[in-house]
């Protein structure tokens, strides 16, 4: 069952389930600093999305973490996929920062193309080791405030993989909102 909140005109869902399967304007790829592919969602998203999605990001290079990148989505139902890096837990340092960069960095590009729905999964919590709770913190933190501003998204969905990937999102939501007194880091302060 999916878990719905709305925030000013948007609205928040967690599900649990595959990122590839997800309809929306923009699928967010957990990708690595060479755009080449590799596991988990990179894998998911290149086999089910088609070589296009490749060769576009052999023409982009590479992309540091913390950032994203845009191509099409290939046979995805998806008109674009940004494919974000996140930090490597115990290598990147400063990876809170990071991963925050990461999601803000989606957030504004789907602003920038003005999207009215995205898609993301839980970035560097797979093959990068970000401890989950943590990571879902930041996550969700970072959209909840992105959404107190005015937005061309309408939905934005966090697709979590596993039970208890979704169960953490889930508690850590309810826990952020429920202590509003909890400023945001990149909120504005005042
Ligand atoms: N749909 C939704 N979530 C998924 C899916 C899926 N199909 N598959 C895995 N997850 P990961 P990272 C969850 O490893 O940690 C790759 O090789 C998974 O359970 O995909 O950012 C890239 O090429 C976990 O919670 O991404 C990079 O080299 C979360 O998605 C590196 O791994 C992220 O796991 C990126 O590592």
């Amino acid at each position: 069952m999916p878990h719905r909140i709305r925030v000013r005109g948007s609205t928040l869902t967690l599900i649990q389930g595959n990122i590839v399967e997800m309809h929306a304007d923009a699928i967010v790829n957990a990708a690595n600093e060479a755009l080449v592919g590799g596991g988990g969602v990179d894998g998911a998203i290149h086999e089910a999305g088609g070589p296009r999605i490749l060769e576009e990001c052999r023409t982009l290079g590479a992309c540091r973490p913390g950032s994203a990148v845009v191509t099409t989505a290939g046979n995805l139902a998806a008109q674009y996929i940004l494919h974000a890096v996140g930090p490597a837990y115990g290598y990147h340092e400063l990876p809170a920062d990071l991963l925050r960069s990461a999601y803000q960095t989606c957030l504004d590009l789907a602003e920038q193309y003005q999207l009215a729905s995205i898609a993301f999964p839980s970035l560097s919590t797979g093959a990068f080791g970000y401890p989950l709770n943590e990571a879902a913190t930041i996550a969700l933190r970072t959209i909840l405030a992105h959404l107190t501003h005015p937005t061309s998204l309408k939905q934005v969905t966090m697709v979590l993989f596993d039970r208890t990937a979704y169960q953490v999102h889930v508690r850590e939501l309810e826990r952020l909102l429920s202590r509003p007194e909890a400023e945001p880091p990149n909120s504005p302060a005042g």
